[in-house]
């Protein structure tokens, strides 16, 4: 009998116990089929914690102010006409040998500009008049000679298919887009002198006026 009366308690006890894991189950929400460590899941709570690496993004923000380097960025063009010689008697002679009309273009960022799908022209009514050859590169803050005379057959150095007037015109700087032509800058002189230079003082930035020639390189007071 008392034998009997242990095993009653037994099994109840057991049955208590089964009984109150499947309620703690219940308590815990539905368990998905060979999945104990729900806690497991709290451990990708940690991965949260790796969160805490989402505030070095923050320093990713501050490669934000990297890109206020672009201090030195430029409003306006980033490449402009910089110089022109209307009459070159003798000051600089093309690849070619010829001492003829030339333009300076100086590119005014940190990086260097292709100018492809860019144009060069004298008349506003014709602002395409000629274009740069594919793949034409200004260097990062440096210049580039284009020869105003009309020999654009010749292989070395850029050649435009019109020249500048000595008794003064315009010469225009053109970009295309969707939105069609924007001159990207321009310059109006009057008549100039034989191998007299008109240029920006300072590079890029200053007001046309004659300055020493300097083509292909920092312009200079006169
Ligand atoms: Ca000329
Ligand atoms: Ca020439
Ligand atoms: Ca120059």
């Amino acid at each position: 009998m008392l034998k009997f009366q242990i095993c009653l308690v037994v099994i109840l006890m057991s049955c208590i116990t089964f009984v109150s894991c499947e309620r703690a189950q219940q308590m815990a929400g539905p368990m998905m089929p060979g999945e104990d460590t729900t806690d497991a899941t709290d451990t990708t709570d940690a991965t949260d914690t790796t969160d805490a690496t989402d505030t070095t993004d923050a320093t990713d923000t501050t490669d934000t102010t990297d890109t206020t380097d672009a201090t030195d960025m430029v409003t306006g063009p980033s490449v402009v006409i910089n110089e022109l010689m209307a009459d070159n008697d003798n000051t600089i002679a093309d690849p070619q040998g010829d001492y003829d009309d030339w333009l300076e273009l100086y590119n005014r960022t940190d990086s260097a500009v292709l100018l492809t799908g860019m144009y060069l022209s004298d008349k506003e009514d014709e602002p395409t008049k000629w274009v740069f050859p594919e793949n034409t590169e200004i260097p990062a803050n440096g210049y580039l000679i284009v020869w105003l005379d009309e020999d654009i057959d010749d292989p070395e150095g850029l050649h435009a298919d019109f020249k500048l007037s000595k008794g003064g015109e315009v010469a225009l700087f053109v970009d295309t887009d969707a939105n069609g032509n924007q001159v990207l800058d321009s310059v109006t002189f009057g008549e100039q002198e034989t191998d007299v230079a008109y240029g920006r003082l300072p590079d890029g930035t200053g007001d046309f006026q004659i300055v020493q020639a300097t083509p292909g390189a920092q312009n200079m007071a006169n």
